[in-house]
Parts: structure tokens; sequence; C-alpha cells
């Protein structure tokens, strides 16, 4: 997701951890302000671009290897490269952020990457190989070119909200939260926490991939890549794909809030 998808995800996440979930992670991060996950959420996209930081770039995604619209599916031994990806890089900063016996910046950094990463495995093409997961598939939308992956991240939501300042991921973040405690996702939402397990954390983000790739093939590619590559996305293509960007935005929201309950209270 861009900007404002992570920013809402966060936001979400704030109205549905404890107050000690809350101290936790102010503490962690010290802040003590009302966007201390939001104002994070974004760093994890900045800091793969730096020198320092390249090696988390493979942790944003994991490539799965199916053939959409024909067959979706993720798995983990296939499809998790040697060089890792967001599954592995989940499991990896849900442990180093508790351990004790790392510096205060790494266990930081560790929070940093979970806000971000439970974020991103929502999005489906982060959970798709085809075409580099959308990029090198190139559309238009709203008469701008750009690629199907970005029309995702960004282009959607925000034609739908309207921009992408902290403001407006708040107001998205409100609506959605509601949407779980009392609208149209309330009898689903705690489904969404089914099989969650500190214990096993690769099992757990699996399930949130498979999930989300497999709108790559109802959603995203229904058609095949021959039914968007050229073309102007902004119409029936988008229709069809706001309520799954609401879905997954909320979910990953909802769930990054009962995954660090977890962390927090140290419970499995
Ligand atoms: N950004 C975004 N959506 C846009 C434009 C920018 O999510 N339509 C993100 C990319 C950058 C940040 O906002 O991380 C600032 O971008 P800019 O410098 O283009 O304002
Ligand atoms: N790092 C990581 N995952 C690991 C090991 C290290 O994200 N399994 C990060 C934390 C550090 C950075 O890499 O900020 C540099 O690591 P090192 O201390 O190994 O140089
Ligand atoms: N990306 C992805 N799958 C890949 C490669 C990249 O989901 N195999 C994502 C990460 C960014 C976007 O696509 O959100 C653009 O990546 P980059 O800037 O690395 O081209
Ligand atoms: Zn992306
Ligand atoms: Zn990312």
């Amino acid at each position: 997701w861009g900007t404002l998808g992570h920013d809402t995800v966060a936001y979400i996440a704030q109205n549905f951890v404890t107050s000690a979930t809350k101290s936790w992670a102010q503490g962690i991060l010290d802040d003590n302000s009302s966007s201390y996950l939001a104002s994070v959420a974004t760093w994890a996209d900045t800091y793969r671009y730096t020198a320092a930081g390249k090696f988390s770039a493979p942790y944003h995604f994991i490539d799965a290897e199916d053939n959409p619209p024909t067959s979706c599916g993720v798995d983990y031994t296939r499809d998790c490269g040697e060089s890792g990806c967001v599954v592995s890089a989940i499991q990896n900063y849900t442990s180093r952020v508790v351990d004790d016996s790392l510096s205060t910046t790494e266990r930081q950094m560790a929070l940093k990457w979970i806000i971000h990463f439970i974020g991103d495995i929502h999005q489906p093409l982060h959970d798709e190989a085809l075409d580099v997961g959308g990029n090198t598939i190139d559309v238009t939308f709203e008469g701008t070119d750009t690629n199907l992956h970005h029309i995702w991240d960004s282009n959607i939501p925000e034609k739908l909200i309207g921009g992408y300042s902290l403001t407006l991921a708040s107001s998205w973040a409100k609506t959605l939260t509601a949407e779980i405690k009392t609208g149209d996702y309330k009898s689903e939402a705690s489904g969404w926490l089914d099989g969650i397990s500190l214990d096993d954390p690769v099992t757990t983000s699996m399930s949130w991939a498979t999930e989300a790739n497999a709108y790559v093939c109802s959603t995203v590619l229904k058609g095949g890549v021959s039914a968007v590559s050229g073309k102007e996305l902004d119409g029936s293509y988008y229709t069809a794909a706001i309520p799954v960007v609401e879905l997954q935005i909320a979910r990953a929201g909802y769930r990054l809030a009962a995954w660090l309950n977890l962390i927090a209270t140290g419970k499995t």
C-alpha cells in the first residue's frame, strides 16, 4: 500500500489495541502522541531505498508462483525466497521486538516493520509473483500512465478517499472501525482472527497471504493480464476493486491490533 493505506491500517489498529498494548508500543516508539502507530507506518518504505535498508526490500511481499486467474495459491517453501519474504519478516520481527538482548533502536525498528508488513501482506499484489506483482503491467488511471501494482497501492484508495494526508487516513480508519464494531463487518470480524497464534507466526501470516492472494484470481486479474494491460482502469475496474480494498485495509488494521495485543501480553 501507499501512504494512505499504511496510515489507515495503523489508525484502525490504534482503535483496537488494549490500553496495556498502547503503553507498551508508545514506550518502544518513544511517542505518546495520538498517532503513535500511524506516524511510523511508512518508515519501512523509506528505509528500503537506503543503502543500509536495502536488505529489507524483499520483506514487503511474497512472490507466489501461481497461475492467475486460473489458479491462485501461496506456498511458503516454494515462494519465500533465499533472501526472505513478508512472512519470514513478520516471524523475525515478532521475536526481535521482545528480545531484551537487542538495542532500543533495533526493537523500535522491529515494531515499525511489523506495523508496515501486516499492512503489505493484505495487498493482493504483494502476494503475487506474476509480472513482478503487477509492476510491469502498464495501465492508465484517470489519464495518468502508471502500473497495475501502483493503482492498488495508491490510486484506487486515494480516489476513494480523496487524498493521502494523515487526517484523511484517520477519518477513513474511523469509518472502517465503525464498520467493524457495528456495521457491515460486525458479524465477520471475529472470524478474521481465526487461527491467529503467536506460537506460529508463519502459519498465521501465511493464512493472511493466501486469503489476499485469492483476490488476484477473483478480482485483480479476473479477466487475465490482457483485460487490464494498456487499459484505463478508473471505471468498472475501479468499482469492483473498492470493496476488496476496504475489506483488506479493515482486516489488516484489526489483525495488527490483535497481533500487537498478543505480543504485548506475551500470550500465545
Ligand atoms: N505518496 C502517496 N500517494 C501519492 C503521492 C505520494 O502515497 N499520490 C507518498 C509517496 C511519498 C510521500 O507520499 O512517500 C510524499 O510524496 P511526495 O513527495 O510526492 O509528496
Ligand atoms: N536485522 C534484521 N534481522 C536480522 C538481523 C538484523 O532486521 N535477523 C537488522 C537489525 C539491524 C540491521 O539489520 O538494525 C543491521 O544488522 P546487523 O546488526 O546484523 O548489522
Ligand atoms: N513489489 C511486490 N512484489 C515484487 C516486487 C515489488 O509486491 N516482486 C512491491 C513493492 C512496492 C512496489 O511493488 O510496493 C514497487 O516496488 P519497487 O519499488 O521495488 O519496484
Ligand atoms: Zn506495493
Ligand atoms: Zn511496503
